[in-house]
């Protein structure tokens, strides 16, 4: 595959862009080499800067569920745009969005649109410190719930892929008010709960680690963490930015069978435009601003046009829920096709799976948190990028990262991209 164009372009971005990109991820510096500029896309294939077609496993991190520039979603921005995007007025769009999402997602009452999962997050997080009253919060080392302050202590994603997990620029002020377990590991939460009594407002989780490759939560973990935050009265933050809408109609909840107090959503709810949101039952909610002292804002939230591309993924997601169960089974494909693939090379490998999340680590531990997926050999990964890469296909530039599959896929895009694996050169 030729990518000199890509890498023109990626020249002349870096000239005004830091980094040539506006989200480190994308910049391929942990594997090398220049990123591949996108021209267009549709379906399960991207069409870059040089002409190539390449078997998207990205979907824009998600969104894409049902695969680039599906025709409802693009019809309804089209017609939302011709009478204007964006009034800082309310709209009746935002109540139909809203009630939609309430009827999908179980545990929740009320739902406040923003403009990415980063805002869900961290507003979710000042409305459990306004309504507990209590300022501490626990995360988990390799979750990443965005770039606000409180969560960049031993972030993944991005934040790990670069060694940066801990950012210049956060205070200590704020990172003492950050509490660090290990994920799967609820002998060190119910340590620093018994550490810090009465101080801990809420404990966030991504339910289905996707920021340090895809890692599944134990049942005992999940269900001791729900048991101890209702018995300390600390409030469980499901952050649902990735597997919200995408493990099913009512998400990591429904799937794992806990509630949580609050949870938070991103990507798939804005069908590829900016949107994202955080809920909670009415008790909860009614303490944000205007009804309640919690203040939180956003000139963009809830424009109608971002609603129009969300209600019309929804809308789809609610009326096919055959979606989730036809994505379950292809990624339970690609994960057989690709572990016998690596099998038959001798390859080193895990490949956690839930749901349409995958990850392949190239270790020969169980990757059950941070510390086990950091163990996963770099410079394998990077042969695995490029050699699939080279092979169009386009895998998620990072080790610690999922593979995000869109419903667009066929069983033969998963088959090339199986016959891919068994090309690559270890
Ligand atoms: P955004 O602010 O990027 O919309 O969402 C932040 C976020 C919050 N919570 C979870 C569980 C997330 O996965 C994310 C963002 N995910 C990354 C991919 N791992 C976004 C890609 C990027 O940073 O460019």
């Amino acid at each position: 595959m030729i990518y000199k164009r890509s890498s023109a372009l990626f020249a002349e971005a870096k000239k005004y862009i830091p980094g040539g990109v506006n989200s480190p991820v994308r910049a391929f510096k942990a594997v090398g080499g220049d990123p591949i500029f996108v021209k267009e896309a549709k379906g399960a294939y991207l069409y870059d800067e040089d002409g190539n077609k390449l078997i998207d496993y990205i979907a824009s991190w998600g969104p894409m569920i049902l695969g680039h520039a599906y025709e409802p979603v693009i019809t309804a921005i089209i017609d939302k745009a011709k009478k204007g995007t964006s009034f800082g007025m309310p709209t009746e769009i935002e109540s139909e969005l809203a009630k939609l999402a309430v009827s999908m997602v179980p545990n929740i009452d009320k739902i406040r649109f923003v403009n990415s999962g980063t805002e869900a997050c961290m507003s979710a997080v000042r409305l459990a410190r306004g309504y507990t009253g209590k300022d501490k919060i626990i995360k988990f080392a390799g979750c990443y719930h965005g770039h606000s302050d409180s969560f960049l202590i031993q972030a993944g994603s991005g934040a790990v892929t670069f060694g940066s997990p801990n950012s210049p620029g956060v205070t200590q002020g704020t990172a003492k008010d950050t509490l660090l377990a290990g994920y799967n590991n609820l002998e060190e939460v119910n340590a620093l709960v018994n550490a810090n009594k009465g101080e801990i407002a809420a404990i966030i989780i991504e339910p289905v680690a996707g920021n340090m490759g895809c890692i599944v939560p134990t049942d005992a973990f999940i269900k001791g963490l729900r048991e101890l935050c209702t018995a300390e009265r600390i409030l469980l933050i499901f952050d649902e930015v990735m597997t919200g809408f995408r493990l099913g109609k009512g998400g990591a909840q429904e799937a794992l069978g806990v509630a949580a107090d609050m949870v938070t959503f991103g990507k798939v709810i804005g069908g590829g435009l900016p949107v994202g949101a955080f809920a909670a039952k009415e008790e909860i909610m009614n303490h944000l601003a205007p009804d309640g002292p919690v203040y939180q804002a956003g000139t963009l939230s809830g424009n109608p046009l971002a609603m129009s591309a969300g209600l019309a993924m929804l809308t789809e997601l609610n009326t096919n829920p055959e979606i989730f169960d036809s994505l379950a089974k292809k990624t339970a494909f690609l994960h057989e096709g690709i572990g016998k693939a690596l099998e038959k090379k001798g390859v080193p490998h895990q490949i956690n799976r839930f749901g349409s999340m995958i990850s392949v680590h190239f270790t020969d531990e169980p990757v059950v948190d941070f510390a086990s997926s950091v163990k996963g050999n770099n410079e394998r990964f990077n042969t695995y990028f490029h050699g699939m890469l080279n092979q169009g296909i386009y895998l998620p530039p990072s080790a610690f990262e999922s593979y995000f599959l869109n419903d667009a896929l066929s069983y033969a895009d998963l088959e090339e991209t199986i016959a891919a694996v068994e090309k690559v050169t270890f």
